[in-house]
């Protein structure tokens, strides 16, 4: 059932056409915000959106902003996962073959973080209640030998599901560390194993969650980014194996491929690994491609918070 009739919409989509300069402003944005309008004009028609919704609607959005949250949205609503959905058909198309497959980066990568070489401690304070976690690999061409020059950076939440810089009492950069690797591709972090995420609640993404029948949590994870001159940067994501929440990430960011076996290393047993404690061991490698003109770009330039 349509609210109003057709004409009146496309004569008003119309009017606003018309009121461009001819010439100025920059036309894929025109055509961009045009389409939008056109499509969410016939969604008000169609769903009978009444002006009070509306307004809700524009509040929500003021809101979304003043909070900082849009990159929470786009993690919730899916948006960031189809644009991987899209350059994952990319690749296809152009047969690229993802041994280690991309997942969404998220709003919570902070640039800059402190450098070392094949290995890292990423806890700058040390978290007395964690599960010791050393997690190692070795980054691979195509081909699968070791790329002598990557740099892996990671990222992870402490045990409050809360990341450094967004959370003020944690340190500067805990948790946030990039390894250069040498000419063995192998990289080894020690941390602990990181919890699942929540969204700020009551705030705006958690609210729209709510109201669309869902939850805002993710599973236990670990971000990287992988880089290398001449390769396709690779945004990724492992999970903790075992949480229940593996397959319901509000952020559908979780792959089959990228939950990889987690080991439990007793204290007996931790001399024979050259470690001092118990540990959790994961070992995974990542699997990069070389930089290819016509396939999905691994740099997006999407903005990143700095310290
Ligand atoms: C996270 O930690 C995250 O990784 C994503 C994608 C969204 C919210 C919080
Ligand atoms: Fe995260």
């Amino acid at each position: 059932m349509k609210r109003i009739d057709q004409k009146r919409i496309d004569e008003t989509l119309a009017l606003i056409k018309s009121s461009e300069k001819e010439g100025a402003g920059n036309e894929r944005i025109k055509t961009i915000v045009n389409r939008l309008l056109e499509d969410l004009f016939n969604a008000m028609a169609d769903l009978d959106i009444t002006s009070e919704e509306m307004w809700k609607a524009c509040d929500w959005l003021t809101q979304t902003g003043k909070n900082n949250e849009y990159g929470l949205v786009f993690a919730g609503l899916g948006i960031e996962k189809f644009m991987d959905v899209q350059m994952d058909w990319e690749d296809e198309q152009a047969g690229i073959e993802n041994k280690t497959p991309r997942t969404i980066e998220g709003p919570l990568y902070v640039a800059g973080s402190p450098e070392s070489t094949s290995y890292a401690t990423l806890e700058t304070e040390p978290e007395p209640n964690g599960e010791r976690l050393f997690m190692s690999g070795v980054v691979r061409d195509e081909k699968g030998n070791p790329i002598p020059n990557a740099k892996v950076e990671i990222w992870h939440c402490n045990l409050k599901g809360l990341y450094s810089h967004f959370d003020s009492s944690q340190p500067e950069f805990n948790l946030r560390r990039a390894i250069n690797v040498v000419e063995d591709g192998k990289y080894e972090f020690k941390s602990f194993v990181p919890v699942g995420y929540a969204c700020p609640p009551n705030g705006s993404t958690d609210t729209l969650m709510q109201l669309l029948g869902r939850h805002g949590a993710r599973p236990a994870h670990i971000h990287f980014f992988v880089t290398a001159p001449g390769y396709r940067k690779l945004t990724t994501q492992i999970n903790i194996e075992g949480d229940p929440l593996t397959f319901d990430d509000f952020a559908f960011a979780t792959r089959p491929e990228l939950v990889p076996h987690i080991e439990r290393i007793s204290a007996e047993d931790a001399a024979k690994y050259g470690k001092d404690e118990a540990f959790a061991k994961i070992n995974f490698d990542f699997n990069m491609v070389h930089e290819i003109a016509n396939a999905a770009p691994g740099e997006n330039h999407r903005s990143h918070a700095t310290a």
